[in-house]
């Protein structure tokens, strides 16, 4: 097959200093930080969906991508074809993993038998071209909100036979996840929601997401599939309302329908942010759950009320995103997923390139930085501080249960009134500023 990108070389760490825009400047993937080479910490990911299928049309107007190794038909021919093509932007851009959805590497046909063959068709090259290549699956996934039959919802539709459909669909990625030897799974309740409360049985829809969540863990088991499942919180769109709104909810309804031990979350920063969260809250709420399972690495526009999955290339946001994975010890099954796509105005295959060197080095610098801030120490010295009451006498007693209110309120009575200390906000600010450069 002739290249897809021959204009294009491998992608190099060429420094700082490089003037070419072709170049890593910050992310060199076999350079350690803190002991653990760059790629290592990251685990980036290509998302096939936005890369390879992306024709980056909007809710204005329709397709503006250049593809042309894409001969634009829904053949198997041409689906396998761009599998290999993937194959090629991985290799150019270094990068080591891939995710999918079942119907962004191969097409839907008529019936679930043929789209299962047209699956298998595909998974062949996919699996193949990890062989030659070395490159890992890091999650797969079912598309259950594109095709009609999903309008109304897929484990929470309305109709039991829906609900049979995409649980035949999720078998069958489930199966091709494992065979491609794939590290994860991921649930995203694309129409798991309502569009409106008039017609919406909430609690009984709500059940058989959990049901079929058991299923799915239930058949992964006999599968012998042993990868990570995660929950991918995201508050609207295209629903009003998904029940997977933001971290909080999802803990709460995993723990409500016992699925902790079997789901974590795949966090994506431009869903934190229509849940009107930052993505630092979103990853500290995961923590203090311990499931942060693995990210959904874009951003959105402050100017845009919707998803605009744009590549990351904020430097204070990868700062805290690195902050966050770093002080839980780093990704295990998770990584790095670019679930963004380039602007409809950048349609050259080039601006691929471009995006994903965006992305990389964003996050190249945020490690750096994260790193020597917590190197240095003195913000998590402030913060430690600041808790100290804690830390002994009546604070330790208060944690360790050891007191109830009467105590407290002897306590007051002879110590009167508390001293507070400043939060100081400024001068943190100020501090993390000092190593964003
Ligand atoms: C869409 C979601 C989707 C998931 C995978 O908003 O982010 O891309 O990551 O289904
Ligand atoms: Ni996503
Ligand atoms: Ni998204």
């Amino acid at each position: 097959m002739a290249e897809a990108f021959p204009q294009i070389p491998r992608i190099e760490f060429e420094g700082p200093d490089s003037k070419n825009p072709l170049a890593f400047k910050h992310y060199n993937p076999d350079q350690e930080v803190g002991g653990k080479k760059m790629r290592d910490h990251f685990r980036f990911g290509v998302a096939y969906w936005h890369t390879l299928r992306n024709g980056l049309a909007d809710p204005f107007g329709g397709p503006t991508a250049l593809r042309p190794w894409d001969d634009g038909s829904d053949s198997v021919d041409n689906a396998r074809n761009r599998a290999r093509v993937l194959f090629e932007f991985l290799d150019k851009m270094q990068i080591d993993f891939y995710c999918f959805h079942d119907r962004d590497v191969a097409p839907e046909r008529n019936d679930l038998r043929a789209s299962n063959e047209a699956l298998d068709q595909v998974a062949e090259v996919l699996l193949e071209e990890q062989q030659r290549t070395g490159k890992k699956l890091l999650w797969g996934t079912a598309c259950l909100f594109a095709h009609p039959r999903y309008a109304q919802g897929a484990a929470t539709s309305p109709s039991a036979e829906v609900f049979a459909y995409a649980a035949a669909q999720v078998k069958k990625a489930l199966e091709v996840t494992h065979r491609l030897g794939g590290e994860g799974y991921v649930f995203w309740g694309g129409r798991e929601g309502y569009s409106t409360l008039w017609n919406t049985q909430m609690k009984r829809e709500l059940d058989h997401l959990a049901a079929f969540l058991h299923m799915a863990v239930d058949h992964a088991r006999k599968i012998g599939f042993t990868g990570q499942f995660y929950i991918e919180p995201k508050p609207r769109e295209p629903s009003t309302h998904q029940y997977d709104s933001d971290v909080a909810a999802c803990m709460n309804f995993l723990r409500q329908y016992g699925l902790t031990d079997h789901l974590k979350l795949n966090i994506e920063t431009n869903h934190a942010t229509l849940a009107g969260h930052s993505m630092w809250h979103e990853l500290e709420a995961a923590v203090a759950n311990d499931a942060l399972g693995s990210i959904d690495a874009n951003r959105g526009d402050e100017l845009i009320g919707w998803d605009t999955d744009q590549f990351p290339t904020d430097i204070m946001l990868t700062t805290q995103i690195m902050l966050a994975v770093l002080r839980m010890g780093g990704f295990t099954t998770g990584g790095l997923n670019f679930d963004a796509k380039v602007r409809r105005e950048s349609h050259d295959p080039e601006d691929l390139f471009h995006a994903h060197i965006g992305g990389m080095d964003a996050f190249a610098r945020g490690l750096r930085i994260a790193h020597e801030i917590l190197e240095d120490g003195r913000w998590q010295d402030f913060v430690k501080q600041r808790y100290a009451t804690w830390d002994s006498g009546l604070g330790a007693r208060i944690e360790a249960g050891e007191v109830g209110f009467e105590d407290l309120e002897k306590h007051v009575l002879q110590s009167g009134e508390p001293t507070l200390a400043s939060g100081r906000q400024e001068m943190l600010e100020n501090l993390i500023n000092e190593f964003i450069r």
